[in-house]
C-alpha cells in the first residue's frame, strides 16, 4: 500500500521493519556512534524483545548491524529489556541492561564487547554472573528495571547506578546501587529521590549540566561523572509508566549522601517540566566526547491504531537521527534547552527564505517552497505591541491540549504555521503561538501543536499539544519545526518547550504538501519576521551486509 509506504520516515531513524520502542546504550566508539534499541525480530507490536543495533559517522545516517543481544538465557528469556552503555577510564565498555527473567522478575545483567577493539562492537559477550541485581525486599519483582550510565564522585573509587521503581503507596523512586567492578553491588542507604504518586520510574536518566557561572562553558555538555560543585547542576529524568512521558527537573546533587534535591519543590519530577509534550518516551542521554555535548534520544511511538501497524509491517521510529542536544537554559535557569544535533543541518538543500509577511487577523497565507514532505524551518514572528497593550479582558484557564486548536479564535492567538497541508487545507498540522493575558495584565505565551485535522483517516489519535513557553523581554517568538512524512518535531524559543506529533496525512503526501503561514487571533496583527525553509536531504539508513564495511 503506497500511502502507508509513504509514511515511513526519510531521516528519522527506523529498523527495516517491525516494532521498535526504547534506545538503549548510546555510545561513541572508535569514530562511530552506537544506537542500540528495544526490536521485536517477529511482528510490529511489542514482544520478544530483543537489542538492535546500528552505527554511525555522524548521528544522521546509520549502517544497521545484527542484532547485539536476545533473550537466550534464563534471566533475559522474557526479553532483553533497557539499559545504559558505561565507559570506564580503561577504555572499557560495561552494558548493563534488565532483563525480565522466564518467571518476568526483573533483574539487571551485565554485558561487555566480545572485542572492544572492533569499532562496530558487533559481538557482545553476557557475564557469567548474570544477574548482578535482583529486587531488593519492600521492592515488587515486576518493579525494578532500566540501569542508567554509571558515574563516579570525587575521592571514591566506587561506581553509582540508578534504577527506576515505585514504592507500595505508588510513588515513582530511584534507587542508587554502588559498585567497584559491575559485579556486586551495595545498595546505598539513601533513595536518590521519591516523589508521591508518579508511580512506575522508567528509563530513569541522570545527568550534569553547566550553569555557566562556573568553571565549564555554558555551551558545553559535561560527562557523565563530572564533579559536582558551583556551576553544575543535576537533572534526574524519569518516564513515567502511567501516563507514558518523559519528566524531568533540575536540581543538585549530594555526592557523599547519594541523594538529589530539585530547585523547584513544587514541580518535582513526574509533575513538573516535560522533555516535549507530544509523543516522546523512555529517553535517554549520552556524552559525546567528540563535539563535547550531552545527546537526548527518545523513542516516538505510533498514534495509528495496532491493526496499520501490522499492514505497515513497523511501529515507530527513534529520534535517532535526530537526536538532540541538551543544555541547561543559563539565561531563564528553569528549563532545559533541546536543539537538533547540528549535523542535521547537513540535510539542508535548496533553501527559501520569506521576510515580513504581515499576518492580518484571520489570514492564510501560502508559502510556495516546492516539496514540502521533509523539510527543515525556522520562523520568527513579531506581535504588535500596542494590539496587545490595548487587550484587556483576561483569557483564563487556557490550555492547548483543552482547547479548540488552531481553529478556537483567541485574542491573542493562535498564529504560527500549517504543515503536512493540502492544498485547501483539508489536512494539516498547526504549530503555533497563543498569547494569554492575566487578569494582573501578566501575558503568559502557550506553544502548541494541533494535529486535530492532521490526517483525514480516523482511527488515529489526534490531540492539541503543548504547554507555556518562556519568553524574555525583548525576545521574538521564534520556532523550529522538523518535518519527516508522518512526523512534526518542533521547538520553539531555542528548544525551551519542544512537541513531538506522529501525524498520518493521506492528502498532503508527496507533491500535495503545502506550508502557510496564519494568523487567527482576532486582536493582534502578527508579523512574520523571517521565514526560512530549507528541503532535507534523505538519510542514508543501510542494510548491514559484511561487505558494506
Ligand atoms: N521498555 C522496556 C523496559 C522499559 C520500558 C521494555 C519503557 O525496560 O521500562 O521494552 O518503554
Amino acid at each position: 500500500n503506497a500511502m502507508l509506504a509513504w509514511q515511513r520516515t526519510a531521516f528519522h531513524f527506523q529498523p527495516p521493519k517491525n516494532w521498535m520502542n526504547d534506545p538503549n546504550g548510546p555510545l561513541y566508539h572508535k569514530g562511530w556512534y552506537h544506537l542500540f534499541y528495544q526490536w521485536n525480530p517477529h511482528s510490529a507490536v511489542w514482544g520478544n524483545i530483543t537489542w538492535g543495533h546500528a552505527v554511525s559517522r555522524d548521528l544522521v545516517h546509520w549502517l544497521h548491524l545484527p542484532l547485539a543481544m536476545v533473550p537466550d538465557h534464563w534471566y533475559d528469556a522474557n526479553g532483553v529489556w533497557s539499559g545504559s552503555a558505561t565507559r570506564l577510564p580503561d577504555g572499557r565498555i560495561v552494558m548493563l541492561y534488565t532483563g525480565s527473567t522466564a518467571d518476568s522478575v526483573q533483574v539487571q545483567n551485565l554485558a561487555e564487547p566480545a572485542d572492544p577493539s572492533d569499532p562496530l562492537l558487533r559481538e557482545w559477550v553476557k557475564s557469567d554472573a548474570n544477574p548482578v541485581l535482583v529486587p531488593p525486599p519492600g521492592i515488587g519483582l515486576k518493579d525494578f528495571r532500566d540501569p542508567t550510565t554509571a558515574w563516579r564522585v570525587p575521592n571514591d573509587t566506587a561506581w553509582r547506578v540508578a534504577i527506576g521503581s515505585k514504592d507500595r503507596s505508588h510513588a515513582g523512586l530511584a534507587l542508587v546501587y554502588r559498585t567497584e567492578d559491575f559485579v556486586r553491588y551495595d545498595p546505598d542507604p539513601a533513595l536518590m529521590h521519591v516523589v508521591p504518586g508518579t508511580g512506575m520510574w522508567e528509563c530513569v536518566d541522570f545527568y550534569p549540566v553547566a550553569t555557566g557561572s562556573g568553571g565549564a562553558g555554558e555551551n558545553s555538555g559535561l560527562e557523565t561523572s563530572a564533579p559536582p560543585g558551583p556551576g553544575v547542576k543535576h537533572v534526574v529524568k524519569a518516564s513515567l509508566d502511567d501516563d507514558k512521558h518523559d519528566y524531568y527537573a533540575i536540581g543538585t546533587y549530594d555526592a557523599a549522601a547519594d541523594t538529589w534535591t530539585p530547585d523547584d519543590t513544587v514541580n518535582d519530577v513526574g509533575i513538573g517540566l516535560r522533555y516535549d509534550y507530544g509523543k516522546f518516551y523512555a529517553s535517554k542521554t549520552f556524552y559525546d566526547p567528540v563535539l563535547r555535548r550531552r545527546v537526548l534520544w527518545g523513542w516516538v511511538g505510533e498514534t495509528d491504531s495496532e491493526r496499520a501497524d501490522i499492514l505497515k509491517g513497523w511501529a515507530s521510529l527513534q529520534i535517532g537521527s535526530i537526536p538532540r542536544t541538551v543544555l541547561l537554559d543559563t539565561k531563564t535557569g528553569s528549563n532545559l534547552l533541546q536543539w537538533p544535533v547540528v549535523e542535521v543541518e547537513n540535510l539542508r538543500m535548496s533553501g527559501k527564505s520569506f521576510g515580513g509577511v504581515a499576518l492580518g487577523h484571520g489570514s492564510v497565507v501560502p508559502l510556495d517552497v516546492g516539496k514540502a514532505t521533509q523539510l527543515d524551518i525556522e520562523a520568527e514572528f513579531e506581535v504588535d505591541a500596542a494590539a496587545v497593550e490595548a487587550v484587556t479582558e483576561a483569557e483564563v484557564g487556557f490550555n492547548c491540549s483543552t482547547s479548540a486548536g488552531a481553529a478556537g479564535r483567541g485574542m491573542l492567538g493562535p498564529f504560527g504555521l500549517l504543515v503536512l497541508a493540502d492544498e485547501d487545507r483539508s489536512e494539516q498540522t498547526a504549530v503555533y503561538f497563543y498569547l494569554v493575558k492575566g487578569t494582573d495584565g501578566s501575558l503568559k505565551t502557550f506553544f502548541c501543536q494541533d494535529e486535530l485535522r492532521g490526517s483525514k483517516a480516523n482511527d488515529l489519535v489526534k490531540r492539541v499539544y503543548g504547554s507555556v513557553v518562556p519568553v524574555l523581554n525583548g525576545e521574538n517568538l521564534s520556532v523550529r519545526i522538523l518535518v519527516d512524512h508522518s512526523i512534526v518535531e518542533s521547538f520553539a524559543q531555542g528548544g525551551r518547550t519542544c512537541i513531538t506529533s506522529r501525524v498520518y496525512p493521506t492528502r498532503a503526501i508527496y507533491d500535495s504538501a503545502r506550508v502557510f503561514l496564519f494568523n487567527n487571533a482576532t486582536n493582534v496583527h502578527v508579523t512574520a519576521k523571517s521565514v526560512k525553509i530549507w528541503q532535507l536531504n534523505s538519510a542514508y539508513i543501510r542494510p548491514y551486509s559484511a561487505s558494506s564495511l
